[in-house]
């Protein structure tokens, strides 16, 4: 039998998540945590970083690292009300840097906070009916769903379900409320147990989304579960069930892949928290425990093969799914600006540059929100493409929040190109960075616009997403143009995700930077505006023009596979 990671001790000797992480908090020598409970704050939600822009000054004086913590928010779904928003734009600016960063996955980071804010920041949160329970960890993450409340009870019903399969998935330890809210042990003293979990949390990771056709904005093949809404008469009656996606790979490790997840069948509602759960108990009892590089979902259906996988998973649900059901999706990423629901209210999509809320010059992100939020009495709903949308807007209330979006500059609609970009974080706080992406992506789209407007596409819509390394925290090997970090200015450029997100782009280029970038992109934005049949998609284009070979091996690939099976 092979070893097991590092991480399934800590997690074994944990005592149900709690390591020393009450102690380490109260000791002021150190900003940091000790090293193995910083991979169990994790579960809580948290992260040890360290400012990596300050560190090579910080090592000159021979001073500990500038460490400070990273919380993420689990909201299901991502519907806060407005009071939760203004209690979230409080604790950034009195515990964190001042700003919110929205993610991929319909939620907020705080990145900043130095550990004597650690547990006010966590309390705050708290007291705002959230939490950040699960938001990171080898257990089950933040389960994210289409935010569409124009479509009605559909969304309801999917925001709902999404709820309930986030709190049937949640871990049943109480560490993070001893930890970081009351310090009060179980009762009598004796520890709970995980029955769904089990005692060593899950070998990786685990994602879910729910997407709500036409919409594919949660990338439903990018995940360990996905479930396609199928609605009939305005209500869902069930959901086709994908598995084993996932994106992150590593540079040169062919056997790491981006994945899109095989769809296996359709389930009615009343069978989706016993779907979930069954999944999840395959993974964790046949996943990779002693190679974190192979332990998600997507290895372990490749190892044992899906057919096993399903008949497992259908053995232990005592029942088979349903064939799957016919959809469509249309497209990815976010709609932007009004949209009127059926029920006369409004909903206004509002673009945040890589989910980074923040006052700019001409854009006062932080500062309007704040203002529409003392004025709204709808919900405000994170976007699982870093945006926001500002929801539930009743007629009568409708000019005053255009004022407000107005008075601040958030009223401006980005380029089509802009609109449809994503950047992970990267630096300065990510650890795993070899390369900007947050804080550069937005001077590349500049130069990208031009090139887009100088060939007439300047409203065309096409999907561009960046990281600062191959762990895919934009998902961009789902996008028509995807950039990877290799390292500092240098990045792998990706052609052919599908603009409905459901095919996984290739490798076109290997380590270029700015100027390569632009040089290989111009020339495709001229020869897509020529010769593109109507309504055909950059990707589609790039595909039947031949500049990229049609598929991939199966539902997976690498930049480094042989040519026989990339092609
Ligand atoms: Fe991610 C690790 C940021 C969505 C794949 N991700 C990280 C860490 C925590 C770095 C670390 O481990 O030290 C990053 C923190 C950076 C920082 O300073 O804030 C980080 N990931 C993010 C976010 C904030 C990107 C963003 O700009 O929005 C997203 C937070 C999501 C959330 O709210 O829960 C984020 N990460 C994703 C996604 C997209 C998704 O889930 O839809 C993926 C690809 C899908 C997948 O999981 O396969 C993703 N993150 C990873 C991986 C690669 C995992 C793998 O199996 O290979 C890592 C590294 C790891 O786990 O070892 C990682
Ligand atoms: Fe960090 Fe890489 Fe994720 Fe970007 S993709 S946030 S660089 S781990």
């Amino acid at each position: 039998m092979s070893t097991l990671s590092r991480n399934e001790t800590i997690k074994a000797e944990s005592r149900l998540l709690r390591g020393t992480i009450a102690a380490g908090l109260d000791d002021a020598v150190t900003g940091a945590l000790a090293e193995d409970d910083t991979q169990l704050t994790k579960f809580h939600g948290i992260y040890q970083q360290d400012d990596r822009d300050l560190r090579p000054e910080r090592m000159k004086k021979r001073m500990e690292k500038a460490f400070s913590f990273m919380a993420r928010l689990r909201v299901p779904g991502g519907v806060l009300t407005p009071a939760q928003w203004l209690a979230m734009d409080r604790m950034a600016r009195d515990r964190a840097n001042g700003t919110l960063r929205l993610t991929t996955r319909q939620t907020i980071q705080f990145h900043g906070i130095i550990k004597s804010n650690l547990r006010p920041a966590i309390q705050a949160i708290h007291a705002a009916m959230l939490d950040t329970i699960a938001a990171c960890g080898d257990v089950n993450r933040n389960v994210i769903c289409t935010p569409n409340p124009a479509r009605g009870p559909v969304h309801d019903e999917a925001l709902a379900m999404a709820r309930a399969i986030s709190a049937h998935l949640l871990p049943k330890s109480r560490a993070w409320h001893e930890i970081f809210i009351d310090g009060a042990p179980v009762a009598g003293g004796e520890e709970e147990d995980e029955p769904i979990l089990g005692r060593t949390y899950l070998p990786r990771k685990f994602k879910i989304a729910i997407a709500i056709p036409p919409l594919n904005d949660v990338d439903a093949f990018a995940h360990e579960l996905g479930l396609i809404a199928i609605a009939e008469h305005g209500h869902i009656v069930g959901y086709n069930v994908a598995v084993g996606g996932g994106m992150g790979m590593t540079h040169g490790e062919p056997d790491t892949f981006p994945r899109t997840g095989d769809l296996i069948g359709f389930c009615t509602p009343d069978q989706v928290l016993a779907v979930a759960e069954q999944v999840v108990t395959v993974q964790r009892d046949w996943g990779d425990r002693s190679d974190r590089k192979h332990a998600r979902l997507k290895y372990t259906i490749e190892r044992h093969g899906l057919a096993a996988f399903v008949a497992e998973l259908e053995r232990r649900l005592g029942f088979a799914l349903a064939p799957a059901r016919t959809y469509a999706f249309t497209r990815s990423g976010d709609l932007s600006g009004w949209e009127e629901g059926a029920d006369g209210r409004w909903h206004f999509g509002l673009f945040v540059e890589n989910g980074r809320v923040a006052d700019l010059p001409g854009r006062a992100l932080l500062s309007g929100l704040r203002a529409i939020a003392e004025a709204h009495d709808g919900r405000i709903i994170l976007t699982p493409n870093q945006h926001v949308l500002i929801a539930d807007i009743a007629p009568a209330r409708k000019d005053a929040i255009a004022a407000l979006l107005s008075a601040h500059g958030l009223d401006r609609a980005p380029s089509a190109l802009r609109r449809n970009a994503m950047a992970c974080v990267a630096l300065p706080t990510c650890g795993l960075a070899l390369a900007e992406s947050e804080r550069y992506l937005p001077s590349l789209i500049d130069a990208l616009e031009d090139a887009a407007a100088g060939s007439g596409l300047a409203d065309d819509e096409i999907t561009i997403r960046m990281t600062g390394c191959p762990n895919g925290c934009a998902r961009p090997y789902l996008a028509e143009i995807g950039l990877v970090g290799v390292r500092p200015g240098i990045y792998n450029l990706y052609l052919g995700g599908a603009f409905d997100g459901s095919r996984l782009s290739k490798l076109y280029r290997r380590e270029i930077g700015h100027d390569a970038i632009l040089a290989a992109l111009r020339p495709l934005f001229a020869a897509y505006a020529a010769g593109r049949a109507p309504g055909e998609h950059f990707a589609d284009y790039a595909i039947r023009a031949g500049i990229i070979a049609p598929t991939i091996a199966g539902n997976r690939f690498h930049e480094d596979l042989p040519a026989d099976l990339a092609a």
